[in-house]
């Protein structure tokens, strides 16, 4: 059961349980599915999207994943539909911010990016979202501009997106400068360093430490009693017991990145084809990190969100335009 937001009406569906949280005040977390559709393979991707919700509940919040179904942009998706996403049942596409209208327009049914998935919540009212890594400035990216609409996306939509830093199959160092540029503050929970995703340091350092869940819902509220109507990165390193060895890493993701050229991959199916030969030339170990990483994410996703609500629920924090 679910009910159309008052202005959207047939295109943006809340789910019951989500629209409740929110309109009480309660800790409400967003989650995406493009890592279900295009990031992981079966069975995986299913076991992992039920944990991940399961995560943020033992955290005291509401998962909300959020998907295109049949055309309509869902914010809290049910079980039927995480299996339809799961399974990859055909014509189920990628959506990142250029593809949302056309594939509503359609009646399609898409996994969200984190830029799509970023919009879906903001309509929604949902500042939080946990997910595994962000996109970002490609390798390369000198020749083949090949920078992810996730970076513009954090730039203009109010949503703080908890990853576990980017993967490097990006160029770190310039994924930070295009941050920088557009104005996201990128926060290091418990690091100082900008974490690399299967790996706990990148050598890069972030803008800000904390040290707490409530320090970051400070951070966010402040941002927004200001008007700021920026996104925030917080970065969260993958669990020590959880990291792959980097040097290992390295050697792996620069054969991937090969491959994609000698096989001409380029545009949307980058990301997810250099996810599938990780995998491969891993023997799954990358997914299991992957896996390890979104589940942390969420638990501190759902931390923030607590905090906020409580926060929120103490003083006058929130803007009141
Ligand atoms: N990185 C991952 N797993 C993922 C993605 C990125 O480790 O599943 C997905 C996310 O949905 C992200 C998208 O928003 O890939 C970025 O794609 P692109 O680089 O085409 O913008
Ligand atoms: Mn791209």
């Amino acid at each position: 059961m679910s009910v159309a937001l008052d202005n959207f009406a047939g295109l943006v569906e809340v789910g019951a349980e989500v629209r409740e949280a929110l309109a009480a005040g309660r800790a409400v977390v967003a989650l995406e599915s493009t890592i279900i559709t295009h990031g992981m393979p079966y069975p995986e991707n299913l076991e992992t999207a039920q944990a991940v919700e399961a995560v943020v509940r033992q955290g005291g919040a509401v998962p909300a994943t959020i998907a295109i179904m049949d055309g309509v942009f869902r914010v809290g998706i049910e079980a039927v539909d995480l299996d339809r996403l799961a399974n990859r049942s055909s014509g189920v596409v990628k959506a990142s911010r250029r593809d949302i209208a056309s594939v509503l327009a359609r009646g399609g049914t898409a996994g969200t990016t984190v830029a799509t998935t970023m919009i879906g919540a903001h309509l929604a009212g949902i500042r939080i979202f946990a997910t595994g890594g962000v996109g970002g400035v490609h390798r390369g990216a000198e020749q083949t501009f090949d920078i992810s609409a996730d970076l513009s996306e954090l730039a203009k939509t109010p949503v703080a997106v908890v990853c576990a830093g980017a993967k490097s199959i990006l160029d770190i160092p310039k994924t930070l400068e295009v941050l920088e540029t557009h104005g996201v503050p990128v926060i290091g929970y418990q690091t100082n360093d900008f974490p690399a995703f299967y790996a706990r340091v990148s050598g890069y350092p972030v803008d800000h430490r904390v040290e707490s869940a409530t320090d970051i819902a400070r951070i966010i509220a402040i941002g927004e009693r200001l008007g700021m109507r920026n996104g925030l990165l917080v970065a969260n390193p993958i669990p020590e017991t959880d990291a792959l060895d980097a040097t290992l890493i390295e050697e792996r993701i620069a054969r991937a990145i090969r491959d994609a050229d000698a096989a001409g991959v380029s545009r949307k199916d980058l990301t997810p084809f250099l996810l599938q030969r990780m995998y491969e030339l891993t023997e799954g170990r990358s997914l299991t990190a992957n896996i390890a990483l979104v589940r942390n994410n969420a638990a501190l996703g759902a931390g923030i969100a607590v905090a906020l609500a409580d926060l929120e629920a103490t003083t006058s924090h929130r803007a009141t335009a």
